[in-house]
């Protein structure tokens, strides 16, 4: 009934035969899948040259990886582009039934280990974590201005989490529940010297400590923005703020960090946040925080060290804007910042290197403005091609405009030029916009990528609820060209695109990952070994089945345990071939995840169904995996 697979015995010629037939079957669909790719292609003739740049032929590589927000999906996603194919989808907020995330240890640890003491205590009977999350901004870590190819930080406006991403195996492994604020929604890195701090912007205004002591009375609410250390993920400290906080960036010297605020009246209505004719930006002077922290200046509140940094303060400079700015976005240039006015038709551009005098209180904040263009309407985000233009987002305008930043500065010097290059329609209502390699100092001017929240009759219609409209546009030449839509589910708002070659994951997991470390103390603590276990061990109720798979078997045909015990399975994959996945399902009992070349993972549940259950694997990876399977034997207690 148990019995330990080896390669020896099971001819490593007969497995990889079965492995290749395998993926001669997945051929077949592989090929199916690309000729979408040419479909989406725009071929008028106008366009032949630019739609010929997008396509990318069957067995070929896309130059850029694009790492996709999924907005209330809750998962990362990654694309390639220029062919714009979906690559591969990351569970981070979300729970996934493929992969098993937000069931298995390994990642039930990860959801669980960083929540604060009253969201554990909220979340004890309804399974210890969120179903659901909203990950806006996906953001790779940085080196000296670029990206590092280290980690990916990403939010969750839906319950106030920063969470990261392995690059090496991409996957999910810490999330961080940030106290003190409702909501994470603008977050961004620093770039310079490296990541370094993630910024994350409370967005809320709320009371703090939120016990319900203050409930109507909102001019007592607070609004907070948090850094976080990228390598421990642990919060280094937060700013108490005036207003509101939506969107952040920072500057590529390492010294400040700006965010917009939309709602300076602090109201809590519609009419109330929308007031006044103005709003503003906050600048955040890094130094002089970290100073602060190190002296002691700060209040601990909900274990976070805490400054003041509302208008008057040492850490902060308000600079008015037109009312109710989003996005903030550092040109590859190093000098302008723009902030996007979303209810003005204007940008606003600041020049980084003014926010020292501003800071010394030899200027007035107006002063670091050096630009300020009409745009068209709704300016939501803005992103750069290294070559002196911008590409702003307009919302309302359902158009991509293309601007230079020296015209615009000379246009606001009182010189008669025009600094709009082009408009582009795009389909429909653009949010985010996003160049390749735009927001490093190494931005390349190759492509643009326009975010659209709408699609009406862009694609065959699908029923009341639509996809997104992503728009890929080239921006090589003098004139932007438009070369493919792609339709995406819930809701990108935010991508990061980064030349291939900065990134290079594994293609199996390492045995000594410490993802799984857990279950290693424990299979040691049990006396078993976790690479090749066959063994099932009863500890009074709690029962723990080690088992490893070498395609296309389980290292146990089945395995017995009683009505009411505590059963603890853990999977080894064994085989170390590349692309060569198991899964593991219990059909009737809701358990199934992925185990990948050389992972282990597991699984803990109480066997309250006495019976027969199979279990299969879900992954297809050999000529005999439907014959990949086994039984659970639950006992019905003595009655
Ligand atoms: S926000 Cu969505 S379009 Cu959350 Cu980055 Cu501007
Ligand atoms: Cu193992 Cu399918």
């Amino acid at each position: 009934m148990t019995k330990k697979l080896t390669h020896t015995g099971f001819s490593r010629r007969a497995l990889l035969g079965g492995t290749a037939k395998a993926a001669a079957l997945a051929g077949v669909a592989g090929a199916s899948g690309s000729a979408g790719v040419a479909g989406g292609m725009l071929m008028s003739p106008a366009h032949a040259q630019s739609g010929n740049r997008v396509s990318v032929a069957p067995g070929e590589l896309d130059e850029y990886y694009v790492f996709f927000s999924s907005g209330q999906t809750g998962e990362m996603r990654i694309m390639g582009l220029p062919s714009m194919r979906e690559l591969m989808r990351v569970p981070v907020f979300n729970r996934c039934s493929a992969t098993g995330w937000g069931q298995t240890n390994e990642s039930l640890k990860i959801l669980t280990e960083n929540l604060t003491p009253e969201t554990r205590a909220f979340l004890e009977n309804r399974g210890g974590t969120y179903m659901n999350g909203d990950l806006h901004h996906p953001h790779m870590s940085f080196t000296d201005g670029t990206y590092d190819g280290r980690f990916l930080f990403m939010n969750d406006k839906a319950n106030s989490r920063v969470a990261r991403v392995r690059c090496d195996v991409m996957k999910c492994d810490k999330i961080i529940e940030i106290p003190n604020q409702q909501t994470v929604h603008g977050l961004r890195l620093q770039k310079y010297p490296r990541t370094g701090y993630v910024f994350a912007n409370g967005e809320y205004r709320i009371p703090i400590p939120n016990d319900g002591d203050i409930l109507g009375d909102h001019t007592k609410y607070q609004c907070t923005f948090t850094a976080i250390d990228g390598d421990t993920m642990e919060v280094a400290w937060q700013v108490l703020v005036d207003g509101n906080l939506d969107n952040v960036d920072a500057d590529y010297q390492g010294k400040y960090a700006v965010a917009t605020c939309y709602n300076s009246e602090e109201g809590v209505t519609l009419a109330e946040m929308t007031s006044a004719e103005q709003d503003w930006v906050v600048v955040f002077n890094i130094e002089r925080i970290e100073q602060a922290i190190a002296n002691g200046d700060y209040t601990e509140m909900g274990g976070v060290r805490v400054l003041d940094g509302t208008n008057g303060s040492p850490y902060t400079r308000y600079i008015p804007v037109p009312n109710s700015p989003h996005g903030i976005n550092t040109a590859p240039d190093g000098i302008h910042m723009v902030a996007n006015g979303k209810l003005s038709p204007t940008v606003t551009v600041f020049d980084v290197r003014r926010f020292d005098d501003l800071f010394d209180d030899a200027i007035e904040p107006r002063e670091t403005v050096v630009a300020e263009p009409e745009l068209g309407l709704g300016p939501l985000h803005t992103a750069f091609d290294g070559r002196g233009n911008a590409y702003t987002t307009l919302f309302i305008d359902s158009q991509i405009a293309k601007w230079s930043i020296e015209d615009a500065i000379r246009q606001f010097n009182g010189e008669d030029v025009d600094p709009i290059r082009q408009k582009l329609d795009v389909h429909y209502q653009p949010g985010h916009n996003h160049t390749s390699m735009g927001q490093t100092k190494d931005a390349d001017g190759q492509w643009l990528l326009s975010l659209n929240k709408f699609s009406k009759d862009r694609f065959l219609n699908v029923g009341p609820l639509k996809p997104e409209c992503d728009q890929l546009i080239d921006i090589s030449g003098d004139e932007m060209v438009h070369v493919y839509d792609g339709a995406t589910f819930a809701e990108p708002h935010d991508a990061t695109i980064v030349h291939h070659s900065v990134v290079d994951p594994v293609h199996i997991w390492d045995r000594n990952d410490p993802t799984w470390e857990d279950a290693r103390r424990q299979a040691e603590e049990d006396g078993v070994d976790l690479d090749w276990g066959a063994d099932v061990i009863r500890d009074g109720n709690k029962v723990r089945v080690y088992m490893h798979t070498v395609a296309p078997m389980f290292s146990l045909d089945d395995f017995t345990v009683q009505e009411g015990d505590e059963v603890t399975i853990y999977i080894t994959n064994q085989d170390d071939v590349e692309d060569l996945h198991h899964g593991f399902c219990i059909v009737n009992y809701g358990i199934s995840f992925e185990v990948a070349p050389q992972a282990t993972a597991s699984v803990t549940f109480t066997a309250d169904r006495p019976g027969v259950y199979w279990y299969f694997c879900t992954w297809f990876c050999h000529a005999l995996h439907m014959e990949m399977s086994g039984r659970m034997l639950v006992e019905p207690r003595a009655a």
